[in-house]
């Protein structure tokens, strides 16, 4: 039972109840893909795995660091508050292999090569880092910023907040001081200047924000990039105190809202306990598979069923001939769907689509017109009202889809009212009241203007941890090392494209044009291979001795770091394997895939 990130609060929270009730916690959903080894790094060490950080702190901040994270294109309306930030003092330090342009302020569609020369910026420093080398940095970062300390002590860390609200701190330092600086810097990519610059910014005070996305979490060692930045955050006291904290910018409208809701394959017994408690059921208590195991399940014969609450499993998902194979052998696919897309052209041997309301459109049911609720980034839980018509007549709700379903398939003999429920929303949030903490007085509040923040511990300093305190982690550097000839390749998104769905065939700020299978490159190492611009060029990976090919790429010419390459996603996703994926999270690691280019035939 997938789940995308767009389905609202009061659907989720019914369909994941229709799912325990039928009898397992098969949720798999795209977060696996996308913000989950940051939800599994924070919880861990600051005991809640949501970002800090309010709008109000972005504006407030002094610092803020843009990690792994392309705004210009994905989060255009973050743009307006690192200006506001900017407007009010602050400074903004973009760690990224590319010069990206929303970052870099510098827009001219029709030549790349320049982007590093002009405009105004919105980024005052930026850390050209190598794919994959952000643990080295913050490492190097923080054994430079021990140096500072040692030669002004109690200039640089918080020992007040170190003290009363960490552990760990020690372990830490003796694990930096025995590191070699030189070593990390030549990893990174950056320079030790650079570095030195950054930390002149980062000390004018304690209000450092960091923000990031999939250039950080779709690595071997996502989690642990995650960890690191919490590592540096908790030295400094920059988390729980304005201006100051993390900020992982989400997806989907309402992927961290579904999460909230108890879309998740491995929730927590407290969770399960109370959920029990609201609905009078017993929801099974083993946890079950995530998007790559739930892939293996169906290649091995383990899963029949797929059932999908919205998205494009096919395309989103790494191994995209090997996801196919495992989608093919099914019994039955059902697909909740606002449109359709290719991953409906590939099923087992019965295939359902159900054509559902989108959420711009008007939900009339027994009780009127009815709104819906989501969660954004910042914890904030608010209504969304369709005001379209809708495209027919004969469209369901999400809600009501869920509904029906479980009434038939359950029985008279579950004790849940289903369709009583989808008469009138409220009742569902009622439900969702009692089964959920923090949505005390639900009904009421969603309807003031703007909703209501749920309780974050880590904005108090009070964090949820198993100790109660906040932890410093160790966390190994990865290899960096290539086999000759080889090359790490991010795949990412265009300006032109919603995830799978692509609306056009140009990358605006990148400066591509009618073409997306393109693969960007240095332009060193395109001599060094003899390619010219514009060559046709064959990618392939060779993980667990399996030949993935992608044919056909036109080599574009980019100010990116030696031995980098740059792709599209889902164009590159069959180079991406499904046993590549981040260590503890599963989120595959499709920003750093070993890859190697020739000419095509
Ligand atoms: N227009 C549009 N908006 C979207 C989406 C969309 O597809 N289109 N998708 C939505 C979703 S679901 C999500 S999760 C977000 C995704 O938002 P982003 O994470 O911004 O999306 P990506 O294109 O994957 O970009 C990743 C960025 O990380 C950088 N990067 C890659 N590898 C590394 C690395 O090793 N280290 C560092 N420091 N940087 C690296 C890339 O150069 C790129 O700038 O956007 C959301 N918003
Ligand atoms: N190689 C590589 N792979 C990636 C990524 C990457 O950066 N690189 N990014 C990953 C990330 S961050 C994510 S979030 C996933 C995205 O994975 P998904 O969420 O599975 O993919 P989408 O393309 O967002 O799904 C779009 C489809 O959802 C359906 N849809 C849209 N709105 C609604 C709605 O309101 N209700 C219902 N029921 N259906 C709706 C439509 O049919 C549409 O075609 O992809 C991941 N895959
Ligand atoms: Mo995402």
């Amino acid at each position: 039972f997938y789940t995308s990130g767009r389905t609202s609060n009061e659907a989720a929270f019914l369909y994941q109840l229709f799912v325990r009730a039928f009898g397992t916690n098969n949720l798999p959903d795209c977060s696996n893909m996308c913000h989950e080894s940051s939800g599994m790094g924070l919880g861990e060490t600051v005991g809640i795995g949501k970002g800090s950080v309010t709008l109000d702190d972005i504006h407030e901040a002094d610092t803020i660091i843009v990690m792994g994270q392309n705004p210009g294109t994905n989060h255009p309306r973050m743009l307006t508050a690192l200006q506001k930030a900017k407007k009010n003092g602050a400074k903004i330090i973009a760690i990224n292999p590319l010069p990206e342009a929303g970052l870099m302020g510098f827009i001219n569609p029709k030549s790349p090569a320049q982007v590093l020369s002009g405009g105004t910026s919105i980024a005052d420093l930026f850390l050209q880092v190598q794919i994959n080398g952000d643990v080295p940095l913050l490492k190097a970062m923080m054994c430079l910023m021990l140096e500072r300390e040692a030669s002004a002590p109690g200039t640089v860390f918080d020992e007040d907040f170190i003290g009363l609200y960490t552990e760990g701190f020690d372990a830490l330092r003796a694990h930096l001081e025995a590191q070699r600086i030189d070593a990390l810097i030549e990893a990174s990519g950056v320079t030790r200047a650079e570095l030195e610059q950054a930390i002149d910014i980062i000390l004018r005070s304690r209000k450092t924000i960091v923000c990031w996305a999939m250039g950080l979490t779709q690595h071997k060692n996502g989690v642990g990039n995650v960890r690191e930045i919490v590592n540096f955050l908790l030295m400094r006291g920059s988390i729980g105190v304005p201006g100051a904290g993390t900020c992982p910018v989400r997806g989907h409208s309402n992927v961290q809202g579904d999460r909230t809701m108890g879309i998740h394959d491995r929730p927590s017994q407290a969770f399960l306990d109370r959920l029990q408690e609201a609905v009078g059921f017993d929801p099974p208590r083993e946890h079950d598979f995530n998007t790559v195991e739930a892939i293996q399940a169906m290649l091995d014969g383990r899963a029949k069923l797929f059932f999908a609450m919205g998205g494009n499993f096919l395309q989103a998902t790494p191994d995209t001939q090997r996801t196919a194979e495992a989608l093919r052998k099914t019994d039955m696919i059902v697909h909740v769907s606002t449109k359709l897309n290719r991953g409906h052209l590939v099923h087992g041997r019965q295939a359902i689509i159900l054509p559902c309301l989108a959420r711009s459109e008007i939900d009339d049911q027994a009780y009127g017109e009815q709104f819906v609720t989501v969660e954004n980034s910042m914890g904030v839980v608010h209504s969304s009202r369709g005001h379209l018509k809708p495209a027919h007549p004969g469209l369901y709700s999400e809600s009501s889809i869920v509904a029906w379903l479980a009434e038939k398939v359950l029985g008279p003999e579950n004790p849940v009212s289903w369709c009583w429920y989808i008469e009138n929303y409220d009742r569902i949030r009622d439900l969702i009241e009692k089964a959920i903490p923090g949505f005390e007085r639900f009904n009421e509040r969603v309807r003031e203007p703007g909703g209501f923040h749920l309780y974050n511990g880590a904005r108090e300093r009070k964090f949820n941890t198993d100790t109660g305190k906040a932890k410093f982690t160790i966390n190994p550097a990865p290899d960096l090392t290539l086999p000759e000839g080889s090359f790490r390749m991010m795949t990412i998104r265009t300006h032109d494209q919603y995830n799978t769905t692509v609306y056009g065939n140009d990358d605006r700020y990148r400066g591509i044009r009618g073409g997306r299978r393109v693969v960007f490159m240095n332009e060193a190492d395109m001599r060094e291979a003899g390619f010219e611009a514009g060559a046709r060029v064959d990618l392939r990976n060779d993980f667990g001795g399996e030949v993935r090919t992608a044919p056909r790429f036109t080599v574009v010419p980019y100010p990116i770091p030696r031995r980098c390459v740059g792709t599209y996603f889902p164009e590159a996703n069959v180079l991406v394997p499904l046993e590549h994926y981040a260590e503890g999270s599963y989120t595959p690691a499709s920003k750093d895939v070993t890859v190697r280019l020739s000419l095509s035939s």
